[in-house]
């Protein structure tokens, strides 16, 4: 046993990760009886193939048509007529409700914090909460004279599966392991309506079979330059020394050389802080229309202050935006600024400077047609 994993067994946290199962279509379909039982596919109008969007969520029964999170929703449509051409049931196209999903969230956070004091919301539908058997850190003990353990994680995990299902009728997946990193991937083992458990002997054997593209951070860049050296499964990259992880990838390589170990430190931080208020819009048509781009721009400005003013945040300091070319080659310009700001007008200025350059040879020497176009407050207090 490595030194480690010795630190990782004795540190005796009991971590669970839970995460709504297609939570914006569950939602609808749980709402609309009509839609029981179908492929539903929530986001852009995909205007009989045309449009030009991408897909928010879509439920297990449109996933098997290869419909899923950030796919266009072109593409989505084109899958869903396969689909019909091959006898199955169409998918429904929703736009979403986003007020109705928040409230729902709500209401799933307050159902996780009667069983646990220290939760973290890490999105809309997603949680980590301590089990571990502390007192201060966790009701359980007045839930019953439980042992505590991962036995004990486990009885409270299946009561806050079926308190939701009871109450929101709605279904969660929960992955209960010693660090928020184990608890992350299990909650995914088992979904929809899962629960898994590792616990900290286990972890090493867990994580040895997966696809390294399971790890958080491994993404399709870096699953490639994996895949490239034949490395596949996290078993494959534990072959790599600390110094050679570093010397592939930088810092992140020593970080990803714990993570494949099931080491991982991280604390569970209680406040949920939206990082940042943004929206962006697809045009229709794509476009290099000064004008149009720039009044586009301007209502989007709007739209973000409109939700700012109505957060508890009093000021942001950075102002981000994006442009995506035809392409799909997408561009992040952001200017923070040398002291927070409150205003309509500051936001208004900074992004249009921003956007600017894309209209010429600094960001744009191809003079290439935009698609979309973003923008966020970003560092607000
Ligand atoms: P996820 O938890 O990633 O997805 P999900 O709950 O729909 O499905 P799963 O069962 O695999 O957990 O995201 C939660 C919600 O966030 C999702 O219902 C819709 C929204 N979302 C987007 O709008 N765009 C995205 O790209 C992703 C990933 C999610
Ligand atoms: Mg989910």
């Amino acid at each position: 046993m490595s030194l480690d994993s010795t630190k990782l067994s004795n540190d005796g946290r009991i971590i669970a990760h839970l995460d709504m199962d297609a939570f914006f279509a569950a939602i609808e379909e749980r709402d609309n009886p009509r839609l029981k039982g179908r492929p539903i596919v929530v986001g852009a109008d995909p205007m009989e193939g045309h449009g030009r969007g991408v897909v928010s969520t879509a439920n297990y029964k449109a996933r098997e048509y290869g419909i899923r999170s950030a796919v266009p929703i072109s593409k989505a449509w084109e899958f869903s007529q396969k689909a019909k051409r091959e006898g199955k049931p169409e998918a429904v196209f929703l736009d979403g409700h986003y007020k109705k999903y928040g409230e729902v969230s709500g209401r799933i956070m307050e159902i996780v914090r009667k069983y646990s004091k220290t939760v973290e919301q890490a999105s809309v539908d997603e949680a980590y909460f301590d089990l571990s058997p502390r007192a201060e850190l966790s009701e359980y003990r007045e839930l019953g004279s439980r042992p505590g353990g991962f036995d004990t994680a486990k009885e409270i995990c299946r009561e806050i599966k079926e308190e939701i299902k009871e109450k929101e009728k709605l279904t969660a997946s929960i992955g209960i392991g010693p660090n928020k990193l184990i608890a992350k991937i299990a909650s995914d083992m088992q979904k929809p309506d899962g629960l898994t458990i590792i616990n900290s002997d286990e972890v090493e054997e867990f994580l040895e079979p997966l696809s390294i593209r399971k790890i958080p951070g491994i993404g399709p860049k870096t699953e490639q330059f994996f895949n490239a050296r034949g490395i596949r499964i996290v078993r494959d990259l534990k072959k790599y020394n600390l110094a050679e992880m570093e010397e592939m990838l930088g810092k992140w390589g020593g970080d990803l050389y714990d993570k494949i170990r099931g080491i991982d430190d991280s604390e569970i931080t209680e406040e949920y802080e939206a990082k940042s208020i943004g929206e962006q819009e697809t045009f229709q048509v794509d476009t290099l229309d000064f004008k149009f781009i720039f009044e586009r721009m301007e209502s989007l400005c709007q739209d973000v202050f409109r939700r700012f003013k109505e957060s508890d945040f009093k000021s942001y300091k950075t102002v981000t935006i994006t442009v995506r070319f035809s392409g799909f080659e997408t561009k992040n310009r952001s200017h923070t600024l040398p002291k927070p700001a409150n205003t309509l007008k500051i936001l208004t200025v900074e992004s249009t400077r921003l956007l600017m350059p894309f209209f010429d040879s600094r960001e744009n020497p191809k003079r290439e047609l935009i698609r979309l176009v973003g923008v966020r407050v970003e560092k607000m207090k």
